[in-house]
Parts: C-alpha cells; structure tokens; sequence
C-alpha cells in the first residue's frame, strides 16, 4: 500500500491491486436492502487490511438502475439509494487516508432515457438541434415502421426504439439506454468536463464502459457480418477522442482503464498508446478456459502485444459481467459462456474452488496490474437467483433464455450468524442470498487460516513487501506438460501445475507461498499453485 500523500504517485497503476465495487451489492449502511456508500465507508479498514491499492466503484450516478446503474440519469449527483454527493467526497478522502486510490465508472457510450438531454430530444421533436445529440433517424418501410438499419444489440433485443412521433433512436443496450451521438461536439465537452468535475473530487482514474462502442459509422447503413468493417465497434474516430480525454487526464495525473472487448490484439494495442488510454482489461484471460497450453499462449500474447505501447497488462478473472470463477473453473468445459452462464450447467464447486485458488497465485505474479472484483477474495460460487427475482436486463430482454447476471451480483455475506450474513440490511437485500451463503462470511474465513480469504491476504502482503511482483519481465522456466513455471525479477518464481497428476518443483531455497499443500513427497498436487523464491 502507498502511503497516503502518494496516491498519485506517477506509474502506480502499473502494478496496482484494484478491487471493484458493485455499491448496490458490496455492504448496506442503512438498512434498506441496497448496498451504499455509508455500508463502503464502514468496510474500508477491510479493503486496507485486504491490502488494496485502488477501489473502482461501478456507476454510483442517479439512474433508474435499468441496467445496474449503467443507465446514468446526471453524471455529477450520486444516486440517493447510495448517499449523496458529499458522501462520497468523504468517502474518497477516507479512503485515500488509508492509501486506497478511487476510480469511477464512466458510461460515455449511451445515457439514461431519464437524463435531461433525452427528454429534451423527445420534446423538442423530429429535425430539433435536441435530437442530433442522440441517433434519431426515420423509419423504413412504406409507412417508417421499419427500423433504420439492422444492427445487432449488444444485448439481446432490437437496437432502435420508434417514439409516439416516429422517429426512431439507437440503442445498442435497453431502449432506456440511448445511444450519444459521438460526432456531436456538445457531447464530447460535456464528458470531458464529467472527467474534470471527478477528478477535482479527488478520483485517481476513471474505468470506461464499452470504450470502443461510442463511435458510429455515420451512414449507419445495414451491416453484413464478415464482409463490411463493423459499423460501431473499433471505429478510427474514437483515437481521437481518447487523445483529448488523456489530454484533460494528464492535468490531473489521473489514469483510464478502458473496457475494450477485442480480439485483434493489433487493434486493441492502438487504444493504449502514449497519448491515449493508460491501460484496458483484458478479456482475453478472463475468457480463457483452464489449461496450461492456452493460458501460455494468451499470456504471451497479453504481454507481446502490450509491449509496442510500453503500456502494462491488466488480469481479471472476474467482474460484475460474467460468471464467478469458483463456478466457471468448476466446470468440466472450463471455457467462458456468455448465453450458458452458470445455470443448468453442471459445476464441482470443490474443483472450482481450488482451480480459483490456483489462479489467484497465478493472476497476483502476472507482470501488471489485477483487478479483483468483490466476493472473490471470499470464494462466492455464482449464486442460483430465483426466475422471479432476476433483474438484469439481460434476462427478460433474451426472453428468459439467457439467466442474466444477477448470480454474480448477489449481495455479500459479511457476518456468518447475523441477519442477511452482516449485508447490512433489515429486510430482504435486493437480491437474495442463496442458502448457505454464511459460509462465506468474511468473520468465519478471517478466523480459519485455510480459506480463500487468509490465501488472498498472505498473496497482497507478500506481492507488496517482496521483490519481483508488478511490472517487469516473465520468463518461462522448463516444465513437463500441463505446468506453468514462470521466473520474475529477483528469483521469484510461480508454478501452476494444471495436469492430472503431482509434478516436482523446480530447485527454490524457500516456499513463500501455496495455494493448497503438498503432496507426502513434497510435490505440486494438481490444481495447485506456488510461489517459491529459486
Ligand atoms: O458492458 C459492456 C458490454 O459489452 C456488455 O454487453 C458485455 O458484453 C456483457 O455484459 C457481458 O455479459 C458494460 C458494463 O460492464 C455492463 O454491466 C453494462 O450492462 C454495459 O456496459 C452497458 O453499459
């Protein structure tokens, strides 16, 4: 942990630990059944004790919370389930006092249908300088009743929306969710002076949400899979963009993450150039199933393609999108399945959690910095949250066929024996708690020196007061089939053994630490990591 006066230490976002908070799920300070800033506040000493350098706070904006708060409703009031304003400037005072650094969630891609400028739009009609801030286009068809092109949503569903006087509009998530026109000049100063308003509060960076979906081609013509360019991912225009928000960042010293879903590794290098964003995550890893052979080979092309930039790879294993790793590593099929997710989907959680453990050590010895999302320091399985309780759009918008991503957002269990597992609430959290969800509870595994939260406590003390950790070189080190050896700076090494039977270590003069024991003959048992000094 830096200290406190450092918390913009230049670089330190090149090998930081940042744990993302999902507000609505992480604690609830007043008793309401959604988590807020107050139940944040009252869980920073364990965010310090966890040893984190950075807290990124997924939208915390008023919002109708459609889409979980990526609806923004006014960019600059926090949300009055959450606390206000104020709040939250304590918050990241409080926080910086104890050397945690903040990041906010910018959703410069599209706004709530409740924000003052589309229901300008809407009012103000057809042709009106109120729509040309959005996409707001005539039908097709005889009568316009045909929508103006055939996208596909980035959720299920139809991506335009026609109103009483119709027009249509774009929106690549819900209809309550309309697209910002990106060639609008208002549009780019109002965000730029978003990033200003934070980073005076004090905020160290800003994640930005669906970062490569905000430029359009202009046309907005059809599109026709493998034979156009894609009309609205990875357009030029959006370098631009990012040239002048680094330019409004550097005045600060703050620093962007983007969300950049791309597979050309080429592509996805541009937007981490110099002068745009300082880094992006990388799903590449997280969509990675379990097995030695892919691992290595996303690995080096992580680091090879962040090398021409000299930007710093980010690891993720999980995030509020996508299944919880203890569920997805428990699978026989290890890969990522955005339609299956967890439901129906057989999982050995005793499997799950042990490949997890085993992936803990090996995402904290990555050259780069990690991302940590909530409930994963504590090994929470994906929860099973009933049909009728489901509330990500995801769900009704697939017609029930897609579960969602509720099962990851599940309130947390902070206390085994007190109501809601210590969530804070005094009746039913907005999403239940599945049963057995005390066993989870941050008390029970702080006192048990085996669980998944002693195992990331022991892994940040060790990777913050030792020598090889963060930024720097990887080198592979020979090792049978199914094995990652790797050596960083200093002698550190790791070892992940991903084959079916025990393996032998490599020479080491001391075992700093290990997923799980080993075996009678001092062997790498299988699912089982280390970290050994050579
Ligand atoms: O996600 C962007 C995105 O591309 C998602 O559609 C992603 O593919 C999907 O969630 C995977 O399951 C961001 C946010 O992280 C997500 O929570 C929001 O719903 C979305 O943007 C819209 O703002």
């Amino acid at each position: 942990m830096a200290a406190p006066d450092s918390h913009r230490t230049a670089g330190w976002w090149r090998d930081a630990i940042i744990y993302q908070v999902y507000p609505r799920s992480f604690a609830d300070g007043d008793g309401d059944g959604t988590g807020d800033l107050a139940g944040v506040r009252a869980r920073l000493p364990y965010l310090a004790e966890l040893g984190v350098d950075a807290v990124w706070f997924t939208p915390w904006y008023v919002s109708p919370l459609v889409d979980g708060g990526y609806d923004v409703a006014d960019y600059r009031t926090i949300d009055p389930a959450f606390g206000t304003l104020g709040e939250a400037e304590k918050l990241i005072t409080e926080a910086r006092e104890l050397g945690i650094r903040t990041i906010v969630d910018i959703v410069p891609n599209h706004v709530s249908d409740q924000h003052a400028w589309f229901r300008a739009a809407l009012a103000a009609g057809p042709g009106s300088e109120e729509r040309k801030r959005f996409h707001f286009r005539p039908g097709r068809g005889e009568n316009g009743e045909l929508p103006p092109n055939d996208w596909p949503s980035q959720f299920s569903g139809p991506t335009w929306t026609r109103v009483p006087d119709g027009e249509w509009y774009l929106h690549l998530f819900t209809p309550e969710q309309p697209d910002l026109n990106w060639a609008h000049p208002e549009v780019r100063r109002e965000h730029e002076d978003v990033l200003r308003f934070w980073f005076e509060r004090g905020v160290a960076g800003v994640r930005i949400d669906s970062a490569a979906l905000l430029a359009k081609d202009p046309a907005l013509a059809d599109f026709e899979e493998g034979v156009d360019p894609h009309p609205y991912i990875d357009q030029d225009e959006l370098h631009d963009i990012y040239r002048s928000w680094r330019a409004v960042a550097d005045e600060y010293g703050g620093v962007f993450v983007g969300e950049v879903w791309l597979p050309d590794a080429e592509r996805f290098a541009r937007y981490l150039r110099p002068d745009e964003l300082h880094t992006a995550f990388n799903f590449n890893f997280l969509s990675c199933p379990w097995d030695a052979d892919r691992l290595r080979r996303t690995i080096d092309d992580t680091l090879a393609e962040h090398a021409p930039v000299g930007a710093p790879a980010t690891w993720v294993l999980c995030n509020h999108d996508v299944t919880r790793t203890v569920t997805r590593y428990g699978r026989e099929d290890t890969g990522f399945d955005f339609a299956t997710k967890a439901f129906g989907t057989p999982t050995d959680p005793a499997l799950g959690t042990r490949r997890a453990r085993a992936a803990a050590l090996l995402t904290l010895s990555l050259p780069g910095s990690v991302y940590l999302y909530q409930g994963e320091e504590l090994g929470l399985p994906e929860a099973d949250v009933p049909l009728d309780r489901i509330q990500d759009p995801m769900h009704s918008r697939s017609g029930g066929v897609d579960p969602g991503r509720d099962g990851c957002r599940v309130p947390l269990p902070w206390s085994a024996d007190a109501p809601y597992c210590g969530f804070g609430s005094e009746t039913e959290p907005w999403l239940p708690q599945p049963a057995g969800w005390s066993a989870y509870a941050a008390d029970r595994q702080g006192a048990d020196p085996e669980s998944m939260l002693s195992l990331y406590r022991e892994a940040l003390l060790l990777r913050r007061t030792t020598d090889g950790f963060g930024d720097g070189p990887l080198d592979w080190l020979p090792a049978p089939d199914g094995v990652l050896a790797y050596r960083r700076p200093g002698g550190l090494m790791c070892v992940v053994n991903l084959s079916p039977g025990p393996v032998a270590l490599p020479a080491h003069s001391t075992l700093l630490l290990g997923s799980g024991p080993l075996d009678g003959d001092g062997r790498l048992p299988r699912d089982t990591a280390v970290w050994l000094r050579a």
